[in-house]
């Protein structure tokens, strides 16, 4: 594409070319006999053109789409889509890069994908984010609209992030609060799986329409299942088998590490099933709790990021845990959920006859 501004350097070899497909599709949820039918889209001549804003936000995603390594998932992003006007990553600066974006909204109008990286502030008229002169609102308002898809990606462009944090100064929202009369797919995460993102996309030019959402617009695909359902060390938390503290024996021997904060109960996204670089590693993966960043307000709802859920009361009368603390607004069923898992665990222990880990 003549006016593209960002071009990989080396082109990815057939065999990683195919590898990144067969992952994007194992994403997906895709049979193996689909991922031709992906690489079949991923090859095609017409690269679809796409317009990268950047709002309110640190650059994280960008930073970790850049540096996904594994099998280069970044080139093979790069090389699927025409990246017309990425401010981070374009080689012209000033009204070279405004006639760019210009140009590209004319020549694809209604055909080009708008990709929004970070939160979008509405105070004063928006005054907190300008790029040439232009408000961030009244730039989603000229490109927006007339994109073929929006994708919102990160947990600031998808649900105003940490710029939306109480006591939100700029009065920060993310894109589909000013886009109602678009369908926004949220991919959240601060920063988000690159291996999502390249799903959403890839999905989006091999079927010719956006993958099935959740409703927070979230794809299905990627969010549809709790963190705590797929979390390698789930049997210690179903055995009542803690870490306390950190650097404590449980956590030395991989225990669970809801006492310690994990918000995995009450967090959905494939973390722990897409891992993150190519060394395979995710948050509670290495000793950390699950802090929720794929959740809205997760800021505010998922703190203290150090302490457990909220006492439960269980059926049948009784409080499962006995230190009071906690992220007290996390959603009350998942955390009736956790404390019949966490009560059933316990009283296997008990019932054993050996001393729970979980005792304090
Ligand atoms: Fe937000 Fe993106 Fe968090 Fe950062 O740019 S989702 S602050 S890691 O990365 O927008
Ligand atoms: Fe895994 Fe966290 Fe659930 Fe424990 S609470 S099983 S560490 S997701
Ligand atoms: Fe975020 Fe939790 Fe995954 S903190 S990266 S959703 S494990």
């Amino acid at each position: 594409m003549a006016d593209e501004i960002f071009k990989p350097d080396v082109s990815l070899s057939r065999r990683k070319f195919l590898k990144g497909c067969a992952i994007a599709a194992a994403a997906l949820g895709l049979s193996e006999s689909m991922t031709a039918k992906l690489v079949e889209a991923a090859t095609s001549p017409q690269r679809p053109p796409v317009i990268w804003l950047h709002f309110q936000e640190c650059t994280g995603c960008t930073e970790s789409l850049l540096r996904a390594s594994h099998p280069d998932i970044a080139r093979l992003i790069l090389d699927i889509i025409s990246l017309d006007y990425h401010e981070t990553v374009m080689a012209a600066a000033g009204h070279q890069a405004e006639k760019s974006l210009h140009d590209t909204l004319e020549k694809y109008d209604g055909k080009f994908i708008c990709v929004v990286e970070g939160a979008i502030p509405t105070k004063n008229n928006g005054v907190y984010c300008k790029i040439a002169g232009k408000t961030a609102m009244e730039i989603l308002d000229e490109v927006g609209p007339r994109a073929a898809a929006v994708i919102a990606i990160g947990t600031c462009a998808a649900f105003g992030g940490v710029q939306a944090a109480e006591p939100n100064p700029t009065g920060a929202v993310g894109v589909q609060e000013l886009l109602k009369k678009k369908t926004v797919v949220n991919v959240p995460g601060c920063p988000p799986n690159p291996v999502s993102f390249l799903g959403t996309v890839l999905h989006y030019f091999t079927f010719n329409k956006l993958p099935a959402l959740d409703h927070l617009n979230r794809p299905l695909f990627a969010y549809g299942r709790k963190i705590h359902d797929q979390c390698e060390r789930r049997a210690h938390f179903d055995e009542g088998r803690f870490a306390q503290q950190f650097g404590d024996e449980g956590h030395l021997k991989g225990y669970c590490l809801y006492k310690v904060g994990c918000k995995g109960p009450g967090t959905f996204s494939n973390c722990p099933a897409i891992r993150f670089n190519d060394v395979g590693v995710w948050p509670v993966g290495v000793g950390h709790g699950c802090i929720g960043c794929t959740e809205p307000d997760f800021w505010d709802n998922m703190g203290p990021f150090y302490e457990r859920l909220p006492d439960v009361k269980i059926p049948g009368g009784g409080i499962v845990e006995s230190a009071g603390s906690a992220g007290a607004k996390i959603l009350g069923v998942t955390a009736a959920a956790v404390g019949i898992h966490a009560a059933v665990g316990i009283g296997r222990k008990l019932a054993s006859g050996s001393k729970s880990e979980d005792q304090e």
